[in-house]
């Protein structure tokens, strides 16, 4: 295996990997010496996934990490990645499947197909028709992540399950010396951002979005850094105080403090105004060199126990029903990874925006991170 992603933790430890390479050679595997290119999420995946696929086929990944879904795009509309699945949220996957990027999935190479969750099978199918192209991977939402020592310390009664934490610039100001940090991820901020000022943010026409950068510019200032990874590490270190973050990677922050004992405490809140609820779902590209592999792949990653290990890793739910009997207790029942009803009625889901709504939120994103 070779890992070439800068971020998030290492795959697997010198050891582990001699120890897959040997059972790999012991096994006989049935799929001898192919190789697979997958770029992911980073911190998407448990320590030995990768290293257990190996073992267990013989075949050889390279595994490639990002943490934007505009960085992914741009990729591919390139062309010629090299990759053979990669791991797009919803809505971008929509409009890569509209462009060519994909191509259909074979089921006959699918067997553990029956273990997804139907429910999520059909709310992905709204950017996917028939679930042709992607299988649905992780999914979460987009929220407040902060450290409650420091945070109670500059606003006793601060409202961290509100919007108004950071949106209101006075609030934002009392956090500015300890590390307001948001992800660099333009439509998700955006479309939060319309929602807070009560405008549809799945809205086609782009109304509204003139106040929303008049929101985000207000509380530029008080912004230490867009960065859609660094702040995993930052919250866990106690280096910054809040991050709008992913749910997921703000709980690998609170366990990576717990694991360190290091006195930091990490909560995560999805805000009571409503937020975004994403779903990654992995594909494969049109012009892919290892097709059989990547099928391989995502009928192991079907597997239940497979996908609840990585669940159990990154504390994100995934959308494979069977695997549920598998995943750790506290996660199953933690109401910011399955949020209960009333919650999950509240969030918004991305949609494919016309090419001129794009680029208008492209330009705002740039003015609101450089200040301009
Ligand atoms: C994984 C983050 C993926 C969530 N670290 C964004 N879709």
């Amino acid at each position: 295996m070779t890992f070439k992603g800068v971020h998030g933790r290492p795959i697997a430890p010198g050891l582990a990997v001699a120890m897959a390479a040997a059972a790999a050679l012991a096994a006989a595997p049935a799929a001898a010496d192919g190789e697979l290119h997958i770029y992911n999420w980073s911190d998407y995946i448990a320590d030995d996934t990768i290293a257990n696929f190996e073992a267990e086929t013989g075949i050889d990944v390279t595994y490639d990490v990002f943490d934007s879904n505009e960085v992914l795009e741009g990729k591919l509309l390139a062309g010629n990645t090299g990759y053979d699945l990669v791991v797009p949220s919803g809505s971008f996957l929509e409009r890569q499947i509209t462009a060519g990027v994909f191509q259909p999935l074979d089921r006959s190479q699918l067997g553990n197909f029956n273990n997804l969750d139907t429910e999520i099978l059909e709310r992905v199918a709204a950017h996917d028709a028939d679930n042709a192209h992607a299988i649905p991977y992780m999914w979460g939402t987009t929220g407040i992540g902060y450290n409650a020592e420091m945070v109670a310390e500059r606003m006793p009664d601060a409202p961290v399950d509100s919007w108004d934490l950071i949106f209101k610039p006075e609030n934002a100001a009392l956090f500015a010396d300890c590390g307001i940090t948001v992800l660099d991820a333009p439509t998700e901020l955006l479309g939060i951002a319309l929602k807070y000022l009560g405008h549809d943010p799945r809205s086609t026409r782009g109304e509204g979005l003139d106040e929303a950068e008049a929101l985000l510019t207000e509380i530029r200032p008080y912004i230490k850094y867009f960065h859609s990874s660094q702040y995993i590490n930052d919250l866990a270190n106690g280096d910054i105080c809040i991050a709008v973050g992913w749910s997921g990677d703000v709980i690998i922050a609170a366990d990576r403090a717990a694991e360190a004992d290091n006195g930091v405490e990490i909560g995560y809140s999805i805000p009571r105004e409503g937020t975004i609820i994403w779903f990654d779902l992995f594909a494969i590209p049109s012009d892919a060199p290892n097709v059989a592999e990547a099928h391989l792949f995502l009928d192991y990653l079907m597997r239940p126990e497979v996908v609840a290990d990585i669940t159990n890793y990154v504390f994100y739910a995934n959308g494979n029903k069977a695997s549920q009997a598998f995943i750790d207790e506290e996660i199953l029942t933690d109401p910011t990874i399955y949020p209960p009803p009333e919650v999950l009625a509240n969030l918004f889901a991305d949609n494919v925006k016309p090419p001129r709504v794009t680029r208008t939120q492209n330009r705002i994103w740039t003015r609101i991170k450089t200040g301009t």
